[in-house]
């Protein structure tokens, strides 16, 4: 069996079994609503389930980078580089403070019906930003994502991030590099 399959079948056994758990009298019974370990561990199962959704759906055909790091570490500038859009207006927005508050998924136009903008539950919200003819861009999605100093927020969306992305970049400010936060 390849490894597809098995992860279709896994996504839609999982599945399954986070339906059984919704119903009421379960739902009681494994204190899902009131017990605050029970809620997590639902929770993580409800991740699982939506990333292996996601990875069936993606089109494989695009190779997806994504940028990870703590606020101001480089991601939105190594991106302007690597597509030469410093001094342009399509230039991302570069600072020394948190600015981006979603996660932009930068690709050609042409790819702009494959490319896939993952569904999630979490509190950021995803854009694409299609608008480029540029020969790095012709089988590749780059995804820019938000500064953030919270250790949570990055943890959440590197996690959301693993199953679409086929190459995670993670950038780290020189002066602030890996601390027992960052590097949990
Ligand atoms: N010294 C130095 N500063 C950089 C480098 N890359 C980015 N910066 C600066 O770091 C700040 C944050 O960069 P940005 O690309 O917005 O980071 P992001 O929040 O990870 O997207 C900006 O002031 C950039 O000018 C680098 O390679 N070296
Ligand atoms: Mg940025």
């Amino acid at each position: 069996m390849k490894t597809d399959d098995i992860t279709q079948k896994l996504g839609v056994t999982l599945k399954e079994f986070l339906g059984f758990l919704k119903k009421e009298l379960h739902k009681k019974v494994l204190e899902l609503d009131t017990n605050i370990k029970s809620k997590d561990y639902f929770e993580e199962l409800t991740r699982v389930s939506n990333s292996l959704e996601q990875y069936v759906q993606k089109d494989v055909s695009l190779f997806y980078v994504g940028f990870l790091g703590s606020y101001s570490s480089g991601k939105s500038s190594t991106i302007n580089s690597l597509l030469q859009l410093w001094d342009t207006d399509k230039a991302r927005i570069v600072s020394n403070n948190p600015t981006d508050t979603s996660i932009t998924l930068i690709t050609n136009q042409n790819n702009v019906n494959n490319v896939f903008t993952f569904a999630k539950e979490g509190a950021i919200p995803i854009r694409t930003y299609t608008n480029f003819d540029s020969p790095l861009l012709e089988n590749i999605v780059l995804m820019d994502t938000p500064g953030s100093g919270d250790p949570n927020i990055i943890e959440s969306i590197v996690r959301d991030s693993l199953p679409l992305c086929d190459l995670i970049i993670y950038t780290l400010n020189a002066t602030a590099p890996f601390t027992d936060v960052i590097g949990k």
